[in-house]
């Protein structure tokens, strides 16, 4: 049964439309409550496959390795395994084979910052000062004072060193203080890790997230991080820069060495999860001597700037956010965009405030998948899944950096309108949201935020210049963000996001036909050159 071909090639990644999974949150399928890989096999037809299903290319799975859960499985303890929660090593195989048997292909989340404190390098380097695992961690005495060795503070919070009783050094973690920092700067972690790689690119894993990247290799002499000029007592902004632990210059060198890892298996391909400016951003697709860096590298800006949660929908911030990746991408290379992830509250809650949200994510949805560049759509956000209020009762997430935790944007997958949403027979590891939200609801009803999913997934399909044309920003009425879409040979379409509550009028350069647009009753068919765009509608216009 071939239902659906895969992309073609070794760059089919440069034309995919790809999903991220919460593997805890997808489809339990052993009723503990927690999702699985089975349950994953069990729910690909709404990934692609057979009738209506979305259509899209390739899976990310947030990490399905052996973990204490203590940042759930982003502390890896075996990165040649699968946690049992999960499954084991024969559901991997054949979650892998079901993929490919449907065309899409498949990423696994690789964490090279941090291991587990339980991994077995870990428990070896933490029992002496001379095991041969020690300097596969970075451990370092406190300063003559007695102070911390420098001043670097955990992305969750506190200082980012532990003090390790039975060797009298600090370790240090980035994270968690049960997730230490490898040491990237030890030849024999990189060739572990490199290993790593290949082993799941052997069994036939097409690829990986790479978690934390920009922050793998440190400032060699691990020096303090600078005051930041913009902080002052009381403002929200960190008080120093991550300048010699983020983004440090050498970091990208330990790129071009995963990269290379990456070119003995020809067709694999890694995203990057990084963090900073376009051009910081940009230098992960590699260095002057061309693409030899990520396949791709993560561009936020869409859900957070500066740290800062992004909730601005208005086409000034569209406009810029997409002019500046266009500006800093490399020749050659593409942007990767992402309205949502397991770390930020979802879309919909974000762009809520005057309850709009669902027709902002509408509009988000074209926008996403219109965009130049390659999509990541998180699950949930095609059917509308908003953030869930969490009972104190019930938190699970260790790492309160943002209140309240992470947990409303990780919550199951609402698969129907049952009191179990069709994703577990007993009480799920969180709870479900309003029942209305779910799969079963949106499936056969064309006005349905799932049925706009599809149309605009396969309209890229349909159209190369909506999949692999150049992109240009268009002069509009200032709410209207308006951007072109053109490739030789191919008609061109046009797409106008109007960002305000209320009727704007939009302008082409040349008639056109309505493809698609985000609100159910809004204009199809021919337009003239000046015409209505209703409130926070998104509309595709193909010419010629
Ligand atoms: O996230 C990195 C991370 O902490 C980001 O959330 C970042 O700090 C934030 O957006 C501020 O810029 C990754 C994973 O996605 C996350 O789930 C893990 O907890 C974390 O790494 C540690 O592995
Ligand atoms: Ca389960």
């Amino acid at each position: 049964m071939n239902v659906a071909l895969a992309l073609e090639g070794n760059d089919w990644w440069r034309r995919a439309v790809f999903y991220q999974l919460y593997p805890r949150s997808f489809q339990d399928s052993n009723a503990d409550g927690i999702g699985d890989l089975q349950g994953i096999i069990d729910r690909l037809d709404h990934l692609r496959g057979r009738g209506d299903s979305l259509g899209v290319d390739a899976v990310w799975l947030s990490p399905t390795f052996p973990s204490p859960m203590k940042d759930f499985g982003y502390d890896v303890s075996d990165y040649l395994g699968v946690h049992p929660d999960f499954g084991d090593m024969a559901t991997m195989d054949r979650l892998i084979a079901e993929c490919h048997r449907r065309g899409i292909r498949i990423l696994l989340d690789w964490v090279p910052n941090h291991t587990s404190d339980q991994h077995p390098w870990f428990l070896d380097s933490r029992s002496s000062r001379s095991n041969p695992h020690r300097d596969w961690y970075i451990w370092r005495d406190a300063r003559p004072d007695g102070s911390l060795p420098n001043n670097w503070r955990a992305v969750f919070g506190g200082p980012a060193w532990t003090r390790d009783e039975a060797t009298g050094q600090y370790y240090l973690h980035s994270f968690l203080e049960e997730q230490p920092d490898l040491n990237w700067r030890n030849p024999a972690v990189v060739d572990a890790m490199h290993d790593t790689l290949r082993f799941w690119l052997r069994r036939g894993i097409d690829g990986f997230r790479i978690d934390v990247m920009g922050m793998i290799v440190k400032h060699p002499d691990l020096a303090d991080n600078p005051l930041n000029p913009h902080w002052s007592p009381g403002s929200a902004e960190p008080k120093f820069l991550w300048s010699s632990n983020r983004n440090y210059p050498d970091v990208y060198e330990a790129v071009r060495g995963i990269r290379a890892v990456l070119d003995e298996f020809p067709g694999s391909m890694a995203v990057g999860e990084v963090f900073g400016t376009p051009d910081e951003i940009a230098r992960y697709y590699g260095s002057r001597s061309g693409l030899d860096g990520l396949h791709l590298a993560f561009n936020f800006q869409f859900i957070h700037e500066h740290g800062h949660v992004f909730t601005a929908w208005d086409a000034e911030s569209m406009r810029r956010i997409v002019q500046n990746a266009e500006a800093a991408v490399p020749p050659g290379a593409l942007p990767c965009w992402a309205f949502g992830n397991h770390d930020r509250s979802r879309f919909i809650s974000r762009h809520d405030h005057d309850g709009r949200g669902h027709e902002r994510a509408r509009a988000a949805a074209v926008l996403l998948l219109m965009l130049r560049g390659v999509p990541f759509i998180y699950y949930g956000e095609e059917i509308g899944m908003a953030d869930v209020g969490i009972p104190d009762s019930r938190l699970q997430d260790p790492a309160r950096f943002h209140t309240p935790g992470r947990d409303p944007e990780r919550t199951p997958m609402q698969w129907d309108g049952s009191p179990s949403r069709g994703f577990s027979a007993v009480e799920p590891w969180l709870p479900y949201g309003p029942a209305d939200v779910n799969v079963a609801a949106r499936q056969h009803d064309p006005a349905s935020i799932l049925a706009l999913y599809r149309r605009a997934i396969g309209l890229r399909r349909e159209f190369r210049s909506l999949e692999q044309g150049s992109l240009r920003v268009l002069p509009s009425h200032p709410d209207v963000f308006a951007f072109e879409r053109s490739l030789a040979g191919e008609p061109s379409a046009t797409v106008l996001i109007n960002t305000a509550t209320g009727v704007r009028r939009a302008s082409l350069h040349s008639p056109g036909r309505v493809l698609l647009t985000s609100r159910a009753a809004g204009a199809a068919g021919q337009t003239g050159q000046d015409f209505e765009i209703g409130p926070l509608e998104a509309m595709v216009i193909i010419h010629g």
